[in-house]
């Protein structure tokens, strides 16, 4: 399929298009038209051309939806339908989504916008879009039985709010909601401040450089399928950052100096510590608003708990390429990384001879760490991730999952979101091997010269006897 999107090209030029099409009062009066992404790559940021002015977010492998302009309201049109999502090359999805991708695209709106959003439901079943954090009328809030019936297959919803707070929001379904969120249906929403403020600025949302957006979510597909278990509540094997894996998650690129802002959403079954290497950042808001300034303190891991949403921001002021991941590290491995068991210090080349006889691609894994399958290109069934892979400037990476690059960069132009390559390291500031000779490790000695004082060293060794008590059947 052809999207308007790719091939018109740029996100500005779709805006001028939709804007054309607004034209005409027959158009206006008709439901817009859904503007649908074929590709997992991250798009440039879609800078307004309509309405009010703001600083365009960009969201992780992902894009945000062109609108509208309707006699002053902002219009969007959501399609919910399935879609193939690749996850990362070499390994596609088959799940539920909008607008041709999963995560659907990111909405940005201004603080004060009244925004009208179409619905329409392609899946074969009921489903509800919930505007997760937003304050609205009860009866926009998207929870199928309680607040609308759901919207059945084939129908159109309209939902319509103004967006009162600005601020770091998402959107997922409230209907069959255990299904629909683990096919991928979910998107991000951002609402900017107004410029209203922008003469002294927001007191709590600071203007960044860059402004980066994604959902955590998480599949459970088994190597070799295309389509998600739903039943699944726990045992994920895919950990994800808007439906993609690492080596296929973009790295989040700045330029050395940029004020960096990283909103990140939970919709998994789990919480994840995020962790970024080189710098630290603050919470500087969630889906509940901004931060009080002095209620922010440092980090470099901060937890997002199920249903959470953290803004974390600092200053990129540390050049080269820093990790920036889940720290629970079964979240940064692909499928095949669980329900393997424990082999390191098992000697089974006697074991692997044998089966060697009968299956002679048969390979011994484990047995001093995994690192040997993130080096070797082992075969794989067709259409899974690998559990760890991704090549670095100096081999296997060893990663999967929730795990991306940070590439900080003096080079960089504004603006530019390209993937510089590799980090060339100056001179002198590369960890090195050791060539010389190895000491003899000093170790505390318990008795004599370099001892531990008594009252540090352990107990003496006592001698316990237990004793059975004797049952009845002794002979006594
Ligand atoms: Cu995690």
């Amino acid at each position: 399929m052809v999207s308007r999107r790719s091939l018109l090209g740029g996100a500005g030029a779709i805006s001028a298009a939709v804007a054309t099409v607004a034209v005409s009062k027959v158009a206006m009066a008709a439901l817009p038209e859904p503007v649908t992404q074929t590709r997992p790559d991250t798009m440039p940021p879609l800078v307004p051309n309509t309405g009010r002015p703001y600083n365009p977010v960009v969201t992780l492998n992902g894009w945000t939806l062109p609108w509208r302009l309707n006699n002053g309201v902002k219009e969007f049109h959501l399609v919910a339908e399935p879609v193939v999502r690749e996850m990362t090359p070499g390994f596609k999805a088959h799940l539920w989504g909008y607008n041709g991708q999963s995560p659907g695209p990111t909405i940005e709106v201004v603080e004060g916008d009244r925004v009208r959003i179409f619905v329409t439901n392609k899946l074969g079943e009921v489903t509800s879009v919930h505007w997760h954090g937003q304050r609205l009328p009860n009866g926009m809030d998207g929870v199928a039985g309680l607040t609308q019936a759901g919207i059945a297959p084939g129908k159109t919803c309209v939902y319509e709010f103004v967006a009162r707070r600005p601020g770091t929001f998402m959107y997922h379904p409230h209907a069959d909601e255990m299904v629909q969120m683990a096919m991928g249906m979910m998107g991000f929403w951002v609402t900017h401040p107004n410029k209203v403020h922008a003469k002294s600025g927001h007191p709590l949302i600071d203007e960044v450089d860059r402004d980066y957006v994604f959902l955590l979510n998480a599949y459970d597909i088994e190597p070799g399928s295309y389509t998600p278990k739903i039943m699944t509540m726990l045992d994920f094997s895919l950990w994800s950052w808007n439906s993609r894996v690492f080596p296929g998650i973009d790295p989040l690129v700045a330029r050395k100096g940029d004020k960096v802002r990283i909103r990140v959403g939970n919709l998994t079954m789990t919480n994840h510590p995020m962790h970024l290497h080189g710098h630290e950042f603050l919470v500087t808001g969630t889906d509940g608003g901004p931060t009080p300034k002095s209620a922010r303190q440092p980090e470099v891991t901060t937890d997002v708990a199920v249903g959470q949403m953290r803004q974390l921001e600092f200053v990129a002021d540390e050049e080269g390429d820093w990790a920036f991941h889940c720290h629970k590290s079964h979240h940064t491995m692909n499928a095949m990384g669980h329900n393997v068991p424990t082999m390191i210090g098992v000697d089974h080349g006697g074991v692997a001879r044998q089966i060697t006889n009968l299956v002679p691609d048969y390979m011994v894994m484990g047995e001093r760490g995994m690192h040997d399958m993130a080096e070797m290109q082992m075969p794989l069934p067709d259409n899974t991730a690998a559990m760890m892979t991704g090549s670095g400037p100096f081999g296997a990476v060893g990663m999967g999952g929730m795990f991306s690059v940070l590439k900080v960069r003096k080079e960089q132009k504004a603006g530019d979101y390209k993937d510089p390559g590799w980090y060339q390291h100056p001179p002198g500031t590369l960890a090195y091997e050791w060539t010389g000779a190895l000491a003899e490790p000093a170790r505390v000695k318990a008795e004599g010269k370099g001892a531990m004082p008594p009252l540090a060293r352990p107990a003496q060794d006592t001698e316990v006897q237990i004793r059975k008590p004797a049952g009845g059947h002794s002979n006594h």
